[in-house]
């Protein structure tokens, strides 16, 4: 796979390929508490690509979306099957677009500070875990590498945009998000939140990157959820869990993971794959 690098992310390298087009290939690492981890999840790549091309045939009549193909073995990168896209190259939005219908995170910050998250009021009471009344669009500003994204309200995003823009920024981000809860929820998953990546082509929104993953989202286990503090994971729970007790102060380089945590781990992402798809990890595997 020579091809030029044009981007490495935490977990994730995007190649160019020719001009107009650009290899996206998942890696199998995993972060935890903002920091890489040294061991492998096997799959991990696979299972989020996998997850993410089946999302963007569910979204097709939501939103176009970059990808070109899957089939690695034709486009004569065997060794990224599985793991790699073939996708348009747009021009990306310049604003990270997030859509909640849970507070936690940032957005429970702001509420705590101000009632108000991305310049939408909420009303009292609500606590870490909460179900918002309805989904609200937080959309960020792209922060440079190593720092966090920054919270935009929507007047921000039309200065930066345009009414226009911002408005189908906006709307196609929440029906993302309301379409994802609708069968996450059919899982056993609470989507918490999701995070899209939109880009132009011809002057209309295409929906880029990878959709609805465990990384770009927050997926709880919706057997447990109870608002009123931090909510499991359902994929990093044991990777937290034993972090948490293996002495490790969450400064780089993080431990290596005992078998039975990345085993475990592994699983998690396997059964999400599964439980959303409805069909087995391996038959993804072998196509
Ligand atoms: C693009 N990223 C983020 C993803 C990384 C970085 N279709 C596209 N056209 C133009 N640009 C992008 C995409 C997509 N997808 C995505 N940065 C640019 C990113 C994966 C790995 F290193």
């Amino acid at each position: 796979m020579r091809l030029p690098l044009v981007h490495s992310g935490k977990v994730r390298d995007l190649y160019a390929v020719g001009d107009d087009q650009l290899l996206l290939v998942a890696s199998d690492r995993m972060s935890a508490f903002d920091v890489i981890l040294p061991t492998p999840i096997p799959d991990k790549g696979a299972v989020l690509t996998g997850l993410s091309l089946w999302w963007f045939e569910q979204l097709a009549d939501v939103v176009p979306n970059h990808v070109l193909s899957s089939d690695m073995q034709a486009l004569g990168y065997p060794e990224v099957q599985g793991r790699a896209v073939l996708v348009r190259r747009l021009e990306m939005v310049a604003v990270e677009c997030v859509a909640r219908g849970y507070l936690t995170g940032g957005g429970l910050k702001d509420y705590q500070a101000t009632g108000v998250v991305s310049g939408v009021a909420l009303p009292p009471g609500l606590v870490d875990g909460s179900q918002l009344p309805e989904p609200v669009f937080t959309p960020t500003s792209k922060a440079p590498v190593g720092e966090h994204d920054l919270p935009l309200t929507f007047d921000e995003v039309v200065a930066q945009v345009g009414k226009e823009l911002a408005d189908e920024l906006r709307d196609v981000t929440l029906r993302v998000y309301r379409r994802g809860t609708e069968i996450a929820e059919q899982a056993g998953i609470v989507l918490a939140d999701t995070k899209v990546e939109l880009g132009l082509l011809d002057g209309s929104l295409v929906l880029g990157d990878e959709v609805l993953t465990p990384d770009s989202s927050r997926f709880w286990p919706l057997e447990t959820w109870s608002p009123g503090g931090p909510q499991p994971s359902y994929d990093k729970q044991y990777v937290r869990d034993w972090l948490t007790t293996s002495g490790w102060d969450k400064t780089p380089p993080g431990p290596e993971l005992p078998d039975e945590v990345v085993d475990k781990t592994r699983a998690k992402y396997v059964e999400a794959y599964e439980r959303l798809t409805g069909s087995s990890f391996d038959s993804y595997l072998r196509a």
